[in-house]
């Protein structure tokens, strides 16, 4: 479901951490070689004082031996001279590398500061991730932009990267899957049955084939478990066989259907239905409608009608999780035409990359109340945004 972006995440922590092991091995190593010159340099005087004793003591010794000193002392010193020669070098080649000391704080404490140009390479590699996980480009700039800020200059325990790197990702996706009018499907409904005159009605809207009328059979199946009394409205009189469709899931849950005939004006099934609910004394109508494409304004209009008929409770659009990035577009379209409450978004179980919920809540804010997981009664989520974020975040 959100498989693709899991592992998008996953990827940049390994490689973070992994940089900042890399960092690490690179800090103790310069560490042991200025450490091993600084032996050396002391070994150098040793020696040289040595020398200029033995230089001191030549003239007494004997001819011979005075010779055989000399000759062994002069190599002495060119060995010393060699040993200083490589010492040097040494000094040239840890120059440049004692800068990098400042990357990580201090090596051989626990903490460590990142810097911006150490992860500026790997934050662009993110962001790109998230975009080809059909995340849309603002959101993902969004989430990188968070962990440069919370992350960049500051100190930070060595241990604790991945985490905080974990947490301050989850913070981000938090915000952006929670907008104002999220709230949870069960309390909405008891709140409508309360508070307004009967019966409570819910209007469903998306483009061909998102999973419209599956999503209202497994609605209305909740509906009646919860104890409800459900009317459907046939209001597709538009597609071939939309009508038998909902008749067998009416059939099977034992929901009442109001229907007139293909070709019939959407609205005036939808007016049957809310009066035959009114007399009957049923709780809620469902109301089916043919998929439209944002595009076409004809079939936008006519659902502009349909809606100021029914006077919906609730304008949910149904859409697809596997539309990606076009989503977005979509379902400004159609709130802009009916001003929408929620989205239900389907086929999450066919979405290996579950980068749309992001970019859907972000963008038009509507919230999201339901992911269709499967093509069962059952196969209906309840919207949570801990359970989106545990499934996005690698453990
Ligand atoms: N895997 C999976 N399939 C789904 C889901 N929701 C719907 N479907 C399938 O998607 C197909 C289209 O579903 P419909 O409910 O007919 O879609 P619709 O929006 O009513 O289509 P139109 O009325 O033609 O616009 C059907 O085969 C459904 O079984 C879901 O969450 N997961
Ligand atoms: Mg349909």
């Amino acid at each position: 479901m959100f498989n693709f972006i899991k592992n998008k995440i996953s990827d940049f922590l390994n490689k973070l951490t992994k940089k900042d092991e890399k960092e690490e091995k690179k800090q103790e190593k310069q560490q042991t070689a200025k450490l091993e010159k600084e032996e050396k340099e002391e070994q150098i005087k040793k020696e040289e004082q040595k020398i200029e004793e033995k230089k001191e003591q030549l003239p007494k010794q004997t001819e011979k031996k005075e010779q055989e000193k000399k000759e062994e002392s002069k190599k002495e010193i060119k060995e010393l001279e060699k040993l200083q020669k490589v010492s040097a070098k040494e000094e040239i080649e840890l120059k440049p590398k004692v800068g990098l000391i400042k990357q990580i704080s201090s090596v051989f404490s626990n903490k460590i500061v990142i810097e911006k140009k150490d992860i500026e390479e790997l934050l662009a590699e993110l962001e790109l991730a998230l975009v080809e996980a059909d995340v849309a480009y603002d959101v993902s700039k969004k989430i990188v932009e968070q962990i440069e800020q919370k992350l960049v200059n500051k100190e930070i325990e060595k241990k604790e990267l991945n985490k905080i790197v974990k947490n301050i990702i989850k913070e981000s996706l938090l915000e952006i899957l929670v907008v104002e009018k999220s709230e949870p499907f069960e309390k909405k409904i008891k709140e409508l049955i309360q508070t307004e005159q009967k019966p409570i009605k819910i209007l469903f809207v998306g483009p061909n084939g998102a999973g419209k009328t599956t999503t209202i059979a497994k609605i209305a199946d909740r509906l009646n478990r919860l104890g409800y009394k459900v009317v459907i409205s046939a209001s597709d009189t538009f597609r071939a066989a939309a009508i038998e469709q909902i008749e067998e899931h009416c059939n099977k849950l034992g929901v009442k259907l109001i229907k007139s005939k293909y070709g019939a004006d959407p609205a005036a099934v939808a007016f049957d239905a809310i009066k035959y609910a009114q007399t009957n004394n049923y709780d809620f109508v469902l109301i089916d409608t043919a998929g439209r494409q944002n595009t076409n304004i004809n079939l936008i209009d006519e659902l502009k009608k349909i809606a100021r008929v029914s006077k919906p409770h609730l304008k949910i659009y149904v859409g697809e999780s596997i539309a990606g990035n076009a989503l977005v577009e979509q379902v400004q379209t159609f709130k802009k035409a009916i001003e929408l409450d929620w989205a239900i978004l389907t086929k999450l179980d066919c979405d290996p990359k579950g980068g749309a919920t992001l970019s859907l809540t972000y963008s038009t804010k509507v919230p999201i109340v339901f992911f269709g997981v499967g093509q069962d009664y059952s196969d209906l989520k309840e919207f949570d945004p801990n359970w989106v974020i545990e499934n996005i975040i690698p453990n």
